[in-house]
């Protein structure tokens, strides 16, 4: 298991990751690291948080599993924060100095599963504010582009403050305690349909293996992955990172997930730089 790069994250990657908000990263988690997470993803299903839930299931039974926030209980996802090159990754394309680990979210879907995630943003949705923040998205499976997540190029830079979906609405087990965001009140307009002309917004997706990753920006527009064929899942694991600008803030319109409560509790407060035991810093610039 390598926790060195495998080599340097080229100037034309991180123009790439500025520019566009996205960049794919090939073949830079060697297999160990692909074994690890699987076998911690394994242990998480088995043993899910209490923020866990279905968003999807359909008459065939085809499910898609979501889960956050489970790196406490999994040493699999630990040694993967702290050992594995994706703090710096994130580091060297946010340009940032100090990266602060946020948290995890995992995405899997059962064989067939024709789900596909709602177009969003994500930084509207966080109990953080930042241009500096980005998600790694790791497919712990073989993905064809069509199936995996897909970005629109640039609407990092330049969005207005949208009206974005409410994930809470995906619990078609009715579970309880389920965080709600509505950015009715807020919202200077609609999201736009990415799905009725993707040409028109340029969007981006990439056939991808284990051990590739993409990296992007949180003020991105992105959605859309899912509408796998019969035979394969799809297992990946996100890790979201905060860098140099981020401050907490919390959100009238709700947050999800919502980590005001736990924030407070332990002395964080809006405006405060994240921090603590529950936003550990992985990486700093020597
Ligand atoms: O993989 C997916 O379907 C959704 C991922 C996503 O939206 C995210 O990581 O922010």
């Amino acid at each position: 298991m390598n926790s060195d790069l495998p080599r340097a994250i080229t100037s034309v990657e991180i123009a790439t990751y500025q520019t566009e908000g996205v960049v794919l990263l090939q073949e830079l988690f060697d297999a160990d690291w692909i074994e690890l997470l699987a076998n911690g993803l394994a242990q998480n299903c088995r043993n899910p948080t209490y923020r866990s839930r279905v968003w999807d299931r359909d008459a065939e039974g085809r499910t898609m599993f979501w889960d956050s926030q489970a790196w406490r209980a999994i040493e699999q996802y630990r040694r993967y924060i702290f050992e594995s090159p994706a703090a710096q990754i994130a580091a060297d394309l946010m340009g940032s100095n100090h990266v602060n680990f946020f948290f995890d979210a995992v995405f899997v879907r059962s064989a067939g599963t024709q789900f596909a995630t709602p177009w969003h943003q994500d930084e509207p949705y966080w109990s953080v504010e930042g241009y500096d923040t980005c998600t790694i998205w790791m497919p712990l499976d073989p993905v064809k582009r069509e199936s995996a997540l897909a970005y629109v190029p640039g609407s990092h830079r330049h969005a207005p403050v949208f009206d974005q979906y409410n994930f809470g609405e995906l619990n078609p087990d009715g579970k309880t305690g389920v965080d709600q965001v509505d950015f009715s009140g807020i919202a200077e307009q609609a999201l736009p349909d990415i799905d009725a002309d993707p040409e028109h917004f340029g969007v981006v997706s990439w056939d991808m293996q284990p051990g590739d990753c993409v990296v992007f920006n949180s003020r991105i527009i992105h959605g859309g992955s899912g509408k796998l064929d019969g035979e394969r899942g799809l297992r990946v694991f996100t890790t979201k990172w905060l860098g140099d600008d981020v401050r907490i803030k919390f959100r009238e319109c709700g947050m999800d997930p919502d980590h005001s409560a736990i924030m407070t509790e332990n002395g964080l407060m809006p405006g405060d730089r994240p921090g603590t035991d529950l936003y550990p810093r992985v990486w700093s610039r020597a």
